[in-house]
C-alpha cells in the first residue's frame, strides 16, 4: 500500500503489552485517516455506553495520508476518544512532530486503551514501545515535563504531554505538544490523565511510502511557494489569526462579558496590533512556512504564543483589556494543559455568578489576580475550581438559580470566540458541529457577515454542510487547513498529493464524500451512545443568544429568533437527509456505504 503505512499500533496500559494491527487498502480509501480512522475504530471498538474516563475508553492518536511528507503543513494529527465532557465523541487537531515521527516509526495511528498502576510515559522508537516510570513527570507543566524529555530524546523527537489539568481529570484538559500546540478541547487530556500516562515520546526513522515519491516532493515544494507568493502572506506572518479580535469588534461578534455584549471597549488593547507590540516571535507546527503562533512576551516576563480564540476568550469575555496579562492567562492553561477557550468560558461565567450573587467567592469582571488564581485552582480542583473543572454545563447545574440560561455551551463543550446573535448560520454551524460547540468545523461567519446577514434562508443551511465537509477532508488527511482556507492555497492541491502519495484517483469530490460518510458516522456515534434520548434540542445553541438581546453596540438590541432558527435547523436536516429529529435515514446511510451502522441505529 502507498501513503499509508498501513499499521496501528494498538497499546494496553493496563497489561503493559502491545501489538501491530495491518488494515487494508479498502478501509484506508473508504475512512482515509485522521478523524476518519479515529471515528470508525471508536464505533467499532468501544463498548456502548463507556464512562469517557473509564480505563475501557481509548485514546486514539491519529494522522492522515498526507501527514510527514513534504508538502504545505503536513504536521498534524487528530487526538480522539470518547469524550469525559460531552459523553459524545471528541477529538482535536495538533501540530507536532509526533505526528511525522508516528509516520516515520510505521504507524498511522496509535491507539491507547486500559489504565496504567502508576504514572509512566510511553517510548514508541520504531519497532519498539517501552512503558517507563513518570514519578518524576507527574505532577510537573507541559513545558517542564517536554524539557524533561527533550533532554533524555533529543530536540528533534516528538513529543505530546499533559500538565496538571489532565493529570487531575479536568474536563476540559487538553493535550500539548511544543510549548503551544494544543489540541482535543473536549477533554483529551483528561483521558490521557485517566490512563496515567504522563507523555507519548515517538521516534521513528524509517520513509513514509509513496507511490511517487520524487514527484510528490516536487509538488510539494511548488505548494509551498504558490503560498510563499500569496499577497495575504506577510501580514499573515505578522499577525496569524490575531487580526480576527478587531474585525470581531466591529462586527459586533467579539465574546464580552460572558457573551453578554458582542463589543469591547479595549478591543484595540487586545488586538493583532497590540500582540505585535509584544512580540518576540513566530513558533508553529513542523513542515510549515505560515507559522502563525504569535509568541509575545507576557505580564509575568515570560513567553507566551497566542491566537484569536485564547485572546478573545481570557480578553473580552472575561472583560480583560491588557494584553500581556491576557497572555500571561494563556500561558497558565498551556503550562496546565486547559483547553484555552473553554478556560475564558468558565471564567466568565464565574465572574457573573459571582457578580449576580450566585456563589460566594468574589471574582470581578476584568481582574487579572483572580482570573489567573482560579485558573490554577481549576487545574488542581480547589474549592470553586473542582466546579468549573467540571464544565460550564455541568456547574451551571450544581450552581442552578437559572444560570443555565447563560452556560455558553452545546452539548456539554463550551462555545468558542464567536457571539452569534446576529450570525444564524454560525450559531447553526456549532450546534451541528460533530464534536460540540465548537467553531472549527464550519467556519461560516465570514461568509455570512456578506450574505443576508440576519437571514435565516435555506442556502445557509446548505453553506454550514458545505463547509463542515470542505473542513473534514482536512481532519482525514492529517494537514492543516490554513493554508486553503485562510490564504487561498487552490484546494485542487490536496486530491494531487493524494494521488501522487496513494496512486489512487481522488478528487475534490470523492474527498467531499469520505467527509460526508465520517460526519454522519460521528453523528452515529452521539445518537448511539445517547441510549434513546437524542432529540433536536441538542442542535439548539445557548438561551441567552435567544432571550438577551445584545447590549450594546451599533447591533444593540439584537437577537436570534427560536422559531426561525428551528426552521433553519430543518433545512438543515433536510439537506442532510435525517430524520426531523436529527438522526441519519437509513437510506442516507446506505449511500454512505454505512448499512452496518444503519442496522444499529435503526434495528
Ligand atoms: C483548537 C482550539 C483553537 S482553534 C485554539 S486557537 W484557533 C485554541 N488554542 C489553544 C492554545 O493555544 N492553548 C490552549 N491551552 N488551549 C487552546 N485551545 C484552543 O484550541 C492550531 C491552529 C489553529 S489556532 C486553528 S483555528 C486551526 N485548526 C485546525 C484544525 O482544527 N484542523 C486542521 N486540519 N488544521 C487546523 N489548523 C489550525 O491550527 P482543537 P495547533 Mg488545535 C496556544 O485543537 O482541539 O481542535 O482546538 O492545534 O497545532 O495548536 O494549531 O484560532
Ligand atoms: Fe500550524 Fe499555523 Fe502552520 Fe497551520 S499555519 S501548520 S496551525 S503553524
Amino acid at each position: 500500500m502507498f501513503g499509508w503505512n498501513g499499521s496501528i499500533l494498538n497499546v494496553d496500559l493496563s497489561k503493559k503489552k502491545w501489538f501491530a494491527e495491518t488494515f487494508d487498502a479498502d478501509f484506508a480509501s473508504t475512512y482515509l485517516g485522521g478523524r476518519g480512522f479515529a471515528v470508525r475504530i471508536l464505533w467499532d471498538r468501544l463498548p456502548l455506553g463507556t464512562d469517557g474516563l473509564s480505563p475501557r475508553n481509548l485514546l486514539i492518536f491519529a494522522t492522515g495520508p498526507l501527514t510527514g511528507f513534504t508538502l504545505p503543513n503536513s504536521g498534524k494529527l487528530v487526538v480522539a476518544s470518547k469524550s469525559p465532557l460531552t459523553g459524545g465523541y471528541g477529538d482535536g487537531n495538533i501540530g507536532t512532530f509526533a505526528a511525522i515521527h508516528m509516520r516515520k516509526a510505521g504507524y498511522d495511528a496509535v491507539v491507547i486503551e486500559g489504565k496504567a498502576d502508576n504514572p509512566i510515559f510511553l517510548v514508541v522508537k520504531d519497532k519498539t514501545v517501552e512503558f517507563l516510570d513518570a514519578a518524576d513527570l507527574w505532577g510537573l507543566t507541559t513545558f517542564e515535563a517536554e524539557a524533561k524529555l527533550r533532554k533524555s530524546y533529543g530536540r528533534a523527537s516528538g513529543i505530546v504531554s499533559i500538565g496538571p489539568g489532565g493529570e487531575n481529570l479536568v474536563k476540559f484538559a487538553c493535550v500539548m505538544s511544543q510549548e503551544g500546540r494544543a489540541g482535543g478541547r473536549p477533554g483529551m487530556g483528561a483521558v490521557m490523565g485517566s490512563k496515567n500516562l504522563k507523555a507519548l515520546v515517538i521516534e521513528g526513522s524509517g520513509a513514509i511510502p509513496a507511490f511517487n515519491s520524487q514527484e510528490l516532493r516536487e509538488q510539494g515544494l511548488a505548494g509551498y511557494r504558490e503560498i510563499l507568493a500569496k499577497p495575504d502572506y506577510a501580514f499573515w506572518k505578522r499577525q496569524g489569526t490575531l487580526g480576527t479580535v478587531e474585525w470581531a469588534n466591529e462586527n459586533s461578534v467579539l465574546p464580552t462579558r460572558n457573551y453578554q455584549k458582542g463589543v469591547f471597549a479595549d478591543a484595540d488593547k487586545i488586538g493583532g496590533y497590540a500582540a505585535e507590540a509584544i512580540k518576540v516571535s513566530n513558533r508553529g507546527c513542523p513542515n510549515c512556512n505560515m507559522t502563525c503562533g504569535n509568541v509575545v512576551k507576557d505580564a509575568e516576563g515570560r513567553e507566551a504564543e497566542l491566537d484569536y480564540e485564547n485572546i478573545a476568550m481570557l480578553g473580552g469575555n472575561i472583560d480583560l483589556g491588557d494584553m500581556a496579562k491576557v497572555s500571561a492567562l494563556n500561558r497558565v492553561a498551556d503550562e496546565m494543559s486547559l483547553d484555552a477557550i473553554s478556560l475564558g468560558n468558565v471564567l466568565g461565567f464565574a465572574m457573573e455568578a459571582s457578580e449576580k450573587g450566585l456563589i460566594k467567592e468574589k471574582i470581578q469582571w476584568g481582574n487579572y489576580g483572580q482570573a489567573k488564581s482560579l485558573s490554577e485552582d481549576i487545574a488542581y480542583r480547589r474549592g470553586l475550581g473542582g466546579i468549573l473543572a467540571e464544565g460550564v454545563h455541568a456547574a451551571a447545574v450544581k450552581i442552578g438559580k437559572g444560570s443555565a440560561d447563560w452556560a455558553m455551551h452545546v452539548k456539554g463543550l463550551e462555545i468558542s470566540a464567536y457571539d452569534c446573535r446576529t450570525a444564524p448560520a454560525m450559531a447553526l454551524a456549532y450546534a451541528t458541529s460533530p464534536i460540540g460547540a465548537h467553531h472549527k468545523d464550519a467556519w461560516v461567519i465570514g461568509w455570512e457577515m456578506q450574505h443576508d446577514r440576519f437571514g435565516y434562508g435555506a442556502e445557509k443551511a446548505a453553506h454550514v454542510i458545505e463547509a463542515q465537509h470542505m473542513r473534514g477532508i482536512f481532519e482525514c488527511l492529517g494537514v492543516c487547513r490554513f493554508p486553503m482556507v485562510n490564504l487561498g492555497l487552490d484546494r485542487e492541491w490536496y486530491p494531487k498529493y493524494l494521488n501522487l502519495a496513494t496512486g489512487q484517483q481522488f478528487t475534490w469530490d470523492t474527498l467531499n464524500l469520505i467527509a460526508e460518510r465520517v460526519f454522519n458516522l460521528m453523528r452515529a456515534f452521539w445518537i448511539r451512545e445517547s441510549r434513546g434520548k437524542w432529540s433536536s434540542e441538542m442542535d439548539v445553541p445557548p438561551a441567552r443568544w435567544f432571550n438577551e438581546p445584545l447590549t450594546s453596540g451599533a447591533l444593540k438590541g439584537a437577537k436570534l429568533d427560536k422559531t426561525k432558527y428551528d426552521g433553519l435547523l430543518e433545512d438543515y436536516y433536510r439537506q442532510r437527509g435525517w430524520n426531523a429529529n436529527g438522526v441519519p435515514t437509513p437510506t442516507t446511510l446506505e449511500k454512505l456505504a454505512l448499512s452496518d451502522v444503519a442496522k444499529q441505529l435503526n434495528p
